[in-house]
């Protein structure tokens, strides 16, 4: 009798944007091939677990036919490009969306082995077989992502990825992009050579164009120097780290034909998502809705699920998924909006946004326990439960409208950028997880070890130590990772306990 293998799913969504008649398709897909709940991931697309051996190509079939794929999801290659979520963040949203499609239909693999495995060599769109000028016969030494960033919402954490592009805007139009090479999450306990990672700003390039160019030679550079036998140093922050920004720039130069320019000046405010209803400068609505940790079920709480579907056999609104792990109803016009808000007031999808904490609707963690093979501790099954718990002593000390950002992994590898949280629990075992804190509240500080291997008691009580020395000391607006940072993230301070304190 052969084993029932069960395999999880990922879709390539560029930007995380849905259609309509697509979310159907994938709901009534999830329903008949996997366990059925949607997972939105910290890339912006979906996951589907339990998917049987047999009901793969199945899968894969019926996604093809409603337009989505699957392709370079997983390996050694370029990943799903992030962009900004939310429509409402610039006017040039739309421009800079097309442009990350345009970056993900450049760095796809040329492989016709996908449609001929999966699809009985069924392609969307037929197209002659180029020859792979990108990854040849060998592929990138290891997995490559990118994200583009529209300032001042950091919401797809831009400086952990490979190569960050920030949007740069000048009087209403988008001038080009700040080049950030070099990030990456993953860690490993006690071993001090494979660390996490935030991308270096290395220049400015003018025009989608040139940036399009530059973005190509930062992949061409990466697959001939990275390294290829050490798959725990192969990511490009160790190449970036072993060659030097200077070899970079003067190597990308030689590459593309043009020198970066000096970075040009941005600036992040937040990383969340912007809950509830928001219009764009069109004039079409979106609400922002709370999908704790990405899983998109009904349960004894919510009927997300029956919602989602009710509102996309409607028509009326895309589906956008978040960074966050969180999702917009989106462009929805005015004469729309009444349809769309009665069914998610009659699901009490808006009392379920508006009734989270701040810190939850903040929160991300990643899959962990029981499907994830590399998980040493739970994820996204403990941390509601945890924040639960959290959430008494932050009304306790008066920060329950705090916007702290909080994540949760049940590894070092860092699926739900933890290194770059406020507070970051990362799991060492069952139930212990390393408390990491000092992040800064955009993504632009990594956060350092703070005590090892806390179980559930130890963290709560720490918390509760360091929730009350932040009340009481903080001056000003002190976001709190800002406060632990210059109050406890340095050397000798790091050996007192929180008993030593009170
Ligand atoms: Fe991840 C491996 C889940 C975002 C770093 N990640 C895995 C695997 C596939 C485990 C495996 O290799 O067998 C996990 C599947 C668990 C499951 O049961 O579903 C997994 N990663 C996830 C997701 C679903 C977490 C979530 O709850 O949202 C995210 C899916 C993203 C996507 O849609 O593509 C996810 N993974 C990330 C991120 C965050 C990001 O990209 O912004 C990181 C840190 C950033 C980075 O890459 O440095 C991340 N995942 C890893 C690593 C460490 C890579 C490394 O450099 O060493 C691994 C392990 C590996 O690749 O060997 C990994
Ligand atoms: Fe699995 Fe670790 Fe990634 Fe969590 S961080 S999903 S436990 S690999």
């Amino acid at each position: 009798l052969e084993r029932l293998y069960s395999f999880m799913i990922r879709l390539r969504l560029t930007g995380g944007l849905i259609t309509p008649q697509q979310y159907i398709a994938l709901h009534n897909i999830a329903g008949e091939n996997s366990t059925g709940v949607l997972k939105i991931t910290t890339r912006q697309t979906i996951q589907l677990h339990g998917v049987l051996k047999s009901k793969v190509k199945p899968t894969l079939k019926a996604f093809n036919e409603a337009g989505l794929t699957t392709i370079a999801t997983c390996g050694d290659i370029n990943r799903n490009v992030l962009c900004t979520s939310h429509p409402k963040q610039s006017p040039l949203h739309a421009e800079i969306f097309q442009f990350a499609q345009e970056i993900a239909a450049k760095l796809l693999p040329k492989t016709n082995a996908y449609y001929e495995i999966w699809l009985d060599g069924e392609k969307l769109v037929e197209k002659e077989l180029e020859k792979d000028e990108l990854y040849q016969n060998r592929y990138m030494p290891r997995k490559f992502k990118i994200a583009i960033a529209i300032p001042p919402n950091n919401d797809v954490d831009v400086l952990a990825n490979d190569l960050g592009l920030i949007a740069i805007i000048e009087n209403g139009q988008l001038k080009g992009f700040n080049l950030a090479i070099g990030g990456g999450m993953s860690a490993t306990h006690g071993n001090a050579d494979h660390y996490a990672r935030l991308a270096s700003v290395i220049g400015y390039v003018e025009g989608k164009e040139k940036t399009l160019k530059a973005v190509y030679e930062v992949l061409t550079t990466q697959r001939d120097y990275g390294n290829r036998s050490d798959r725990k140093l192969a990511r490009l922050k160790y190449t970036v780290d072993r060659l030097g920004e200077d070899w970079w720039k003067a190597e990308l130069a030689r590459r593309s034909g043009f020198e970066l320019e000096p970075a040009r000046p941005f600036s992040f405010e937040s990383r969340r998502d912007y809950y509830g209803w928001e219009q764009n400068h069109e004039g079409l609505w979106y609400y922002t809705l709370f999908v704790e940790n990405g899983r998109v079920l009904d349960d004894e709480n919510v009927a997300l699920k029956s919602a989602l579907l009710e509102i996309a056999k409607t028509g009326k609104a895309n589906f956008v998924f978040t960074c966050n792990q969180n999702l917009i109803v989106s462009d929805i016009k005015q004469e729309d909006k009444a349809i769309v808000e009665e069914i998610l007031e009659r699901f009490r999808i808006i009392e379920h946004t508006e009734n989270a904490s701040i810190i939850r609707k903040n929160a991300i963690a990643c899959v962990a326990l029981n499907t994830c093979p590399l998980a040493l501790a739970e994820g996204q099954r403990y941390m509601p439960v945890l924040l639960s718990k959290i959430e008494p002593l932050l009304i306790k000390h008066n920060l329950i409208m705090d916007e702290i950002v909080m994540r949760m992994t049940g590894c070092p590898n860092g699926c739900a950028r933890p290194f770059a949280a406020e507070i970051g629990f990362v799991g060492t075992s069952l139930g212990k997880y390393n408390l990491h804190l000092g992040g800064d509240r955009i993504g632009e500080r990594l956060n350092k070890l703070y005590k090892e291997s806390l179980n559930e008691d130890e963290i709560l009580s720490e918390l509760d130590f360091l929730f009350e020395t932040y009340e009481n000391e903080k001056t000003g607006d002190e976001t709190f990772g800002d406060f632990a940072h210059k109050r406890w993230m340095n050397s000798a301070s790091l050996t007192r306990t929180a008993s030593s304190f009170s």
